[in-house]
């Protein structure tokens, strides 16, 4: 497979091309229903700017299968995008005159950036300065602020681009100005589920405000600084959600690894779907953040160090170690020095290690600062959202976080290497007489399922990042015929997601209305109208590009 990375952002021209982003099984019905999207917001957008937007930007929302909570740790996950998505539409005023003082016009009201929401009674317009170096509001979480995410990503891109152009004595592309844009976004990602609405709207801004400057990078590219710049809304999020948004293909999952990001296809075993299910408990990840996600950014961090420390390395290595992934290295080295080469391979070298290097008390700030030699406001101190965890933080469950991270990455590869060698099998089995295959196919997809149930466990006992409707949704899933069932996302509400047979989808998905849905449709929590968007069947779509009209 060619990287698919290396290649820039699609751009498809008019709607008659809405054909290649829809997904190929969804039929007629499917393209009819996006194309009505499409014109339903050039019609909105006509009469909230007065002209056709010029161009749309869209991106999917994913759903991770399993590798949860490891990618700002290094390793890889193994996510697909859904066919739910965000689409932004975009068009921009003259841009502001080179000799005009852009300080001056950048405070003109014509040279804003003007968004305005399809749901604007959730999301009310708004409106920024066309800045690229305006800072994020992290104190007010507007929606409006992961647009400004993604135009700072672009901007720094852009900025980046021309000044490694000069340094390297090429003439660098005529500039893009900033300019004024009338903005509207449609996305259907539910928000605070875990599927990643927050990457989905800062990839399509960045590729709506990429089509309104004219200028293109490759999806990788695209991928790093969405991922760089949503961490402006306060989050220190890893790539994962972003670079399956950018790189994901339709019919298969994909294996992200980080430093630089990479995609791989994952093909899926036949006979399996994966189901979705809403907790309904909302997440919202960047109002938490200095007790939920952050905080577990930062106990892996200190984690990492101390296991480092334990491990022999110095203060100043030690100051350098940034991730758990980084610890695993010298462990392996370690192991290696000792003769112990039989241990070098696989995930028990490490795993040992923490369970011998780090006790199961949590640590309080002053023991690690003890262990550590040095302070954590020191370790930190560059960084203000990782400040606001020390200043909440009562302890640090060390060991239990690291042993979540090192398993679950295993797990991961474990998934990848089921999922692949099920799709070699098949191949050799179709050219035998038959039989076998489907017992086959049953034993992998019940491998899978086990996997994502350790995993599942995992979050939930030693990362603690899901919630009591997350753990009641799953053990139904499981007593209802799932092989398989865990949270995905960050968790602490939002969605599961669950591997079921083929042929029992329809009973599978019935089986949760009645047992989790009804019950809140009965207390007025839902409407039973809504139910079908709560709990829902997906094939793996393909990612994100720019529409031109
Ligand atoms: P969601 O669940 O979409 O908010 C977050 C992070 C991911 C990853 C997962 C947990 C962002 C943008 N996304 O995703 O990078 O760490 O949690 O596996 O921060
Ligand atoms: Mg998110």
């Amino acid at each position: 497979m060619g990287d698919v990375g290396d290649q820039q952002v699609p751009v498809y021209h008019g709607l008659d091309s809405l054909h290649l982003i829809t997904s190929s099984d969804g039929g007629d019905h499917q393209l009819a229903t996006t194309r009505l999207r499409y014109e339903l917001m050039i019609e909105k957008f006509k009469s909230l700017y007065g002209a056709e937007p010029e161009a749309f930007g869209r991106a999917p929302g994913r759903v991770n299968l399993i590798g949860e909570h490891i990618d700002y740790e290094g390793y890889s996950v193994l996510p697909m995008a859904i066919e739910l998505d965000t689409i932004v539409a975009v068009r921009s005023r003259s841009p502001a005159s080179a000799n005009s003082a852009g300080e001056d016009r950048a405070n003109q009201e014509e040279d804003r950036l003007l968004l305005a929401n399809v749901k604007p009674e959730r999301f009310p317009a708004c409106s920024f300065p066309i800045d690229p170096k305006q800072d994020v509001d992290r104190a007010n979480h507007s929606w409006g602020n992961y647009f400004v995410c993604g135009y700072k990503g672009v901007w720094d891109q852009i900025l980046d681009k021309s000044s490694s152009y000069s340094s390297c004595g090429q003439l660098a592309p005529k500039p893009a100005i900033p300019r004024g844009l009338d903005v509207l976004v449609d996305g259907i990602v539910p928000t605070g589920s875990g599927l990643s609405s927050s990457a989905a709207l800062v990839c399509s801004s960045s590729l709506a405000v990429m089509a309104a400057l004219g200028v293109n990078f490759d999806k990788s590219d695209v991928a790093e600084f969405a991922c760089r710049s949503e961490r402006h809304v306060g989050t220190q999020g890893g790539g994962m959600d972003q670079a399956i948004a950018m790189l994901a293909r339709p019919g298969v999952a994909m294996l992200i690894d980080f430093d630089p990001i990479r995609a791989t296809e994952v093909a899926l075993p036949p006979g399996g779907t994966f189901v979705i299910a809403n907790s309904l408990a909302e997440s919202n990840k960047a109002e938490t953040a200095a007790t939920k996600y952050n905080m577990r950014v930062v106990e892996c961090r200190i984690a990492a160090m101390v296991l480092g420390i334990k491990l022999g390395m110095d203060e100043a290595a030690v100051r350098q170690v940034a991730t758990l992934g980084d610890v695993e290295a010298v462990c392996r080295t370690r192991a290696r020095e000792l003769g112990r080469a039989e241990e070098d391979e696989g995930e028990e070298v490490i795993s040992l290690a923490v369970e011998k290097e780090l006790h199961e008390e949590p640590y309080t700030m002053e023991e690690v600062e003890k262990v550590l030699g040095i302070s954590l406001r020191d370790v930190f101190g560059s960084s203000p959202t990782s400040l606001s965890v020390l200043e909440q933080a009562k302890s640090f469950a060390l060991r239990q976080r690291a042993l979540h991270v090192y398993g679950e990455a295993a797990r991961v590869y474990e998934f990848k290497d089921v999922a692949q060698s099920a799709a070699r099998r098949g191949n050799v089995d179709d050219g035998v007489a038959g039989g076998g295959k489907c017992h086959v196919a049953e034993e992998v997809l019940t491998r899978l399922g086990s996997l994502m149930n350790e995993s599942h466990t995992s979050c939930c006992e030693l990362y603690e990042c899901s919630c009591p409707e997350l753990d009641e949704l799953v053990k139904l899933a499981r007593v209802s015929g799932a092989l398989g069932s865990r949270l995905t996302g960050a968790g602490w509400g939002g969605c599961t997601v669950s591997l079921v047979k083929d042929d029992h989808v329809a009973a599978f998905i019935d089986a949760l209305k009645i047992g989790f849905y009804q019950r809140r449709v009965e207390n007025g929590t839902i409407n039973q109208s809504e139910v079908d968007n709560y709990v829902f069947a997906s094939k793996p779509a393909g990612g994100a590009a720019i529409v031109k009209l």
